[in-house]
């Protein structure tokens, strides 16, 4: 059977997947967003769930003032012996550590540090109990790049060998995203390299010995899109699984820039979480069976019925649903399930989106190109700069708003446009009415904002390139989120924001 990739469409970068019988649990990274690091679960590898995240207290991923990208970096989840472990690092505040628990839906425990530098930390639980942290170079220190690691007990985090270069890879930048597995006796590594762009690529060695040396793999790279004209671009950060019949996958990262002709290569959408058959040769490599297509042969995966798309997100829960997140730590103080029941409530604080701190804002991923989001707000401003709507946002200098607010003393509809420097507040409409539904139309070229009361005519009021909000523009490592949020625009706000209802419309 066939199946579509991507497999987690949106930002959902630098997936790692680990099994414990016919379960199958992925996790992604999340950078400035918390909870941090969702974790979805599969029993097909084609069809994923997310059943929570595994950072989900403040003690766990302080963001405070994150810079924009920066945060949780690429995890790793392994699972041994009855306990799930996730390896990452937050690099808002130069940390590696773990969390474990023996539920993967949570909680995880609190965070052990390691004493270690550099990214992508990932862990082998080998055959003879030792357990290997491998991960790149110390990023903050002139140390040679390549994949260094070292033994080390998971009860305390302690090393229990020197950390040492194993493999400096093929020669392409950035060595990084490593994968360490003992199979058949085998030691294979698995990394990526190029950057985490259009030349990103994934390599491999192997060794009889857990330190090698490293022979590398004869037709090294294993993957790459680069100098390709594939609708999917910048694959790379893979991570291997072999499925329940014993056929091997591989999860790894690309990007889809958005399918305009003739218009040079953006993507908006964020680095996404594609899938691969992986093939051994009669010499024992593995080998990924040629590019990664939009439609690939599922093979002998129990493929299932794909999970229908839930459109409304009505907010009549006690807790917000897993798709959606804060922008670093939450002020507590800004958001609530509970004083109108039934409502997301809002409280705009003095912060702006703008700024590199905690707006009130609970936001989700853009996950298709095409796609109309709206929502219903009551909301009464009374005060100069309070506003409240929708935000297109990817980071905190490139973001398009559609929001009702006091301007000039009155109540307006409108429009804001925020590209780097460049910021326009455009189509100002007065708007009396409590209640106002908030709609963007999405295609691959373009946002469309409009309104409309409740019951009445929708209103077109412009429009912005999704191409402005793309990763080539904007940078980072994110992707668009479409949000909801309040603000006072400098001076603390006093009046709430109540959203009824949040549509994500295919
Ligand atoms: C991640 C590194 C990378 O930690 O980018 O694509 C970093 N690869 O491996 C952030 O995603």
């Amino acid at each position: 059977m066939k199946y579509t990739n991507p497999i987690i469409s949106g930002f959902h970068p630098d997936p790692s997947i680990c099994k414990v019988g016919e379960d199958f649990y992925l996790v992604t990274s999340s950078f400035e967003y918390f909870p941090g690091v969702p974790i979805f679960h599969s029993k097909d590898l084609v069809n994923w769930k997310q059943i929570g995240h595994c950072l989900t207290r403040e003690s766990q991923l302080p963001l405070h003032q994150a810079k924009s990208s920066m945060g949780i970096f690429a995890p790793t989840i392994r699972y041994n012996n009855g306990r799930f472990y996730m390896i990452t690092t937050n690099l808002t505040i130069g940390k590696n550590f773990f969390v474990w628990t023996d539920n993967p839906k949570g909680p995880w425990s609190e965070p052990i540090f390691l004493d270690w530098p550099g990214i992508d930390p990932s862990l082998l639980f080998d055959e003879d109990g030792k357990v290997y942290l491998s991960g790149t170079q110390d990023i903050f220190s002139g140390e040679p790049m390549g994949i260094y690691q070292a033994e080390m007990d998971m009860e305390t985090g302690n090393l229990l060998s020197e950390r040492r270069l194993i493999w400096e890879g093929t020669g392409g930048a950035h060595p990084e995203g490593p994968h360490l597995y003992n199979i058949n006796g085998t030691y294979y590594l698995l990394i990526a390299e190029g950057g985490t762009e259009y030349g990103h690529m994934v390599t491999m060695a192997r060794s009889q010995q857990p330190f090698g040396p490293f022979e590398s793999h004869p037709n090294n790279p294993i993957l790459t899109h680069r100098s390709s004209s594939k609708p999917i671009q910048a694959t790379g950060h893979a991570d291997f699984i072999q499925y329940t019949d014993g056929s091997w996958w591989t999860v790894c990262l690309g990007i889809r820039p958005a399918p305009i002709p003739f218009s040079g290569k953006h993507h908006h959408l964020g680095r996404e979480t594609f899938l691969a058959p992986v093939e051994w040769n009669e010499d024992g490599w593995p080998t990924i069976g040629g590019p990664i297509e939009l439609e690939m042969d599922g093979k002998s995966l129990p493929i299932e019925e794909r999970v229908q798309w839930k459109v409304k997100d009505d907010f009549d829960g006690s807790t917000l649903d897993f798709p959606w997140s804060f922008l670093r730590n939450p002020n507590k103080d800004s958001w609530s399930l509970s004083d109108r029941p039934g409502y997301l409530t809002l409280y705009g604080s003095s912060i702006r989106l703008d700024d590199l701190d905690s707006p009130s804002f609970v936001g989700r991923r853009q996950q298709h190109f095409d796609c109309n989001i709206s929502t219903l707000l009551e909301f009464s401003p009374t005060e100069e700069g309070e506003e409240a709507g929708l935000t297109l946002f990817m980071n905190e200098r490139f973001h398009y708003e559609i929001a009702v607010g006091i301007r000039d003393g009155v109540k307006k509809v409108f429009i804001r446009r925020r590209i780097g420097s460049l910021w326009k507040v455009e189509s100002e409409y007065e708007y009396a009415q409590d209640a106002i539904i908030l709609s963007v139309q999405a295609d691959a070229k373009n946002y469309t904002f409009s309104y409309q009361q409740p019951d009445g005519e929708s209103i077109t009021l412009g429009s912005g390139e999704c191409s402005l909000l793309s990763t080539e523009v904007a940078g980072g490592f994110t992707g668009v989120f479409f949000g909801l949020y309040a603000t006072g625009n400098g001076r603390h706000a006093t009046t709430p924001a109540y959203f009824d209802w949040f549509e994500y419309r295919l």
